[in-house]
């Protein structure tokens, strides 16, 4: 109740400054030094809480939600891929057992409603200008209460698309989120975990499950680093499983549901940001280089957009 009261008195006094905007509180010692000050004056500057120089100046918060739909030559919807063969022939008591759902048995890279054309799993994300960062609102300065859970609940990953964000950049240093990623095996065979790295940020890993077990982020050698595009997840075992694990330093991206929606409840506000978009199926949406935004505090901005399916 305490939360909603405070979120709320937020949205209502956001123009007052119930967000913190430590650009107008704290004095920037460092941008804005007096050339012509000697070097006295300068050792008398008290070097505490200097402004993050790199933060990009926004004025509050406002949202950017839209929905994303199918653009196909005559319409056509992507095939689904059924996995039950495969999953027959290596571990059918395993893979196919009672509670599998129907969505464990078909490949999920396109995920489409064939009367809305809506396309699922697509994950949308803003970004700042060139070595800029973003002003992170105080909802997601601490995500300790948040698990990202990527499940094996038979023989396939679920969900096939995750994000997780163990940090946030300020004053060009890491500060952790608390958010966890576990993923877990929770079927009744063993699968392995390998996490295709890039080799520049991540190098990646490879961890035996057995059934009933689970990795948890915190435990791994080297530390889940942000990077552009995801992850990819696959399993050696059985070769059809495969997922997607984005790592933001920002907290500001969402996934596309089933219907096609996504909304990014508090994005930074008042100055020219990118979003991106990213699907399995066609790899960037709105280009590379995304598409210029600006979203006013306090308000909603809409993007709509397409995702191509060449058959
Ligand atoms: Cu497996």
């Amino acid at each position: 109740m305490r939360r909603v009261s405070f979120v709320l008195l937020c949205l209502l006094t956001a123009v007052s400054g119930c967000i913190k905007n430590e650009a107008s509180e704290i004095p920037v010692v460092a941008a804005i030094a007096d050339k012509n000050a000697n070097a006295d004056e300068k050792k008398s500057e008290t070097p505490v809480a200097i402004q993050d120089p790199n933060q990009l100046a926004t004025d509050g918060f406002g949202s950017l939600s839209g929905t994303v739909t199918l653009d196909s030559a005559d319409g056509k919807l992507p095939p689904i891929v059924d996995f039950t063969k495969a999953m027959m022939e290596k571990d059918g008591k395993c893979c196919l057992g009672p509670k599998c759902k129907a969505e464990e048995k078909i490949d999920l890279a396109w995920v489409v409603d064939p009367k809305t054309k809506a396309v699922a799993n697509v994950m949308v994300w803003i970004k700042p200008p060139l070595g800029k960062t973003f002003a992170i609102h105080d909802n997601y300065k601490k995500r300790d209460k948040e698990t990202v859970v990527i499940d094996q609940p038979h023989c396939q990953f679920l969900p096939h698309v995750s994000a997780f964000q163990p940090y946030y950049m300020a004053n060009g240093k890491h500060v952790e989120t608390g958010q966890k990623l576990v993923i877990k095996n929770s079927a009744n065979c063993s699968h392995n975990v390998r996490v295709l790295g890039d080799q520049i940020v991540n190098k990646g890993f490879n961890n035996t499950l057995p059934p009933g077990t689970e990795l948890v982020s915190t435990d791994l050698k080297d530390p889940l680093k942000a990077q552009r595009l995801p992850l990819e997840v696959r399993c050696d075992i059985h070769p059809w499983m495969a997922a997607r694990l984005f790592v933001f330093d920002h907290p500001y991206y969402a996934i596309t549901k089933a219907d096609g929606t996504y909304e990014i409840p508090l994005v930074p506000a008042g100055a020219e940001i990118s979003v991106f978009a990213w699907h399995e199926g066609q790899g960037w949406v709105l280009t590379n280089k995304g598409q210029a935004v600006t979203v006013e505090k306090g308000k909603k901005k809409t993007l709509d957009f397409q995702v191509k399916y060449a058959p």
